[in-house]
């Protein structure tokens, strides 16, 4: 694995996305290599609690690399969209053990959408939060416009998503984004605080509760939200967007 770094300590298992010189952006290969890991640690019958963190002080995870899906046609877009959520976003969701995201920096687009699929969030003070995908002309493809409103509400949720909003991390805890925020230095103890008080638990009954939690979930939404995702990539908007981001301007609507 080149992008993905595992550290175990005991039955705790911190998975570190490495791909620090692009904010740790979500690119074809992290998303096999960080799915193909977690199926490694859900059948490891050791491992209690996961902590997924980026690497660095900046990001936790930048986005989907927006370099990557330039080029997507429509029907990349809504196959690339379902695979994606079948094989990591809703695997996370749907994980036999708790999953905890140490949110170390930015989570935008992708990104917040990873950390919306694990069970718990906790944020360092400098993170910064937010669905930017209508400044690049697509929509969130990987569950965000169903896991935001569910986890913070219509009302936020709905002005995050249209405005493309950044949030720091004090404004995500008051509207319940995040279980917890801290420093910098003391973001990773947190998160394994929050996953002791997991361990203490019988492993049966997390497993349990989780799927009984997600059953509030309708799974429609995601469906409906891979189709309208992949018809953006058909627009005209979806080309200025993007290049927009990669020729570093603002793009003309
Ligand atoms: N993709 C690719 N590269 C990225 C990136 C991203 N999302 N975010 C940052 N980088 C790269 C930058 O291009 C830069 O690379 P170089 O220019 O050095 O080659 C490097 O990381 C460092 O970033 P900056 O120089 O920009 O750092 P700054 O501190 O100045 O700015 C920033 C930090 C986070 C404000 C800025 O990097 C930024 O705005 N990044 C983009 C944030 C964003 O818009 N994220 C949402 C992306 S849209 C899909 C499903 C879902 C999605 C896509 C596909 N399918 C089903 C196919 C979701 C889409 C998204 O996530």
């Amino acid at each position: 694995m080149t992008h993905i770094n595992t550290l175990i300590e005991s039955s705790l298992a911190i998975v570190k996305i490495e791909r620090e010189s692009y904010l740790n952006a979500l690119n074809k290969d992290v998303i096999e290599e960080l799915s193909s890991e977690l199926q490694v640690l859900e059948n490891n019958q050791n491992i209690r609690v996961v902590i997924i963190v980026g690497s660095g002080q900046k990001a936790f995870v930048a986005g989907a690399d927006i370099k990557e899906f330039s080029g997507y046609s429509v029907e990349e877009g809504e196959a690339l969209s379902k695979k994606g959520q079948d094989n990591l976003f809703n695997k996370i969701e749907n994980f036999k053990k708790p999953i905890i995201a140490a949110i170390n920096g930015y989570a935008l687009g992708g990104g917040l959408e990873l950390a919306l699929c694990c069970h718990m969030r906790v944020a360092s003070e400098n993170a910064k939060m937010g669905l930017p995908e209508c400044s690049l002309g697509i929509i969130p493809g990987y569950g965000g416009t169903q896991r935001l409103v569910r986890t913070v509400g219509l009302t936020h949720a709905t002005e995050m998503i249209l405005t493309s909003k950044i949030i720091d991390a004090n404004f995500a805890e008051k509207i319940g984004l995040i279980n917890a925020k801290t420093t910098q230095e003391d973001l990773l103890q947190v998160a394994k605080n929050l996953a002791k008080g997991c361990i203490k638990n019988s492993p049966k009954s997390l497993e349990s509760a989780i799927k009984c939690i997600n059953k509030n979930f309708d799974k429609n939404g995601l469906t409906f939200e891979q189709k309208e995702f992949g018809k953006l990539f058909g627009t005209k908007e979806f080309k200025e967007g993007v290049s927009a981001f990669l020729e570093k301007r603002k793009p003309n609507y």
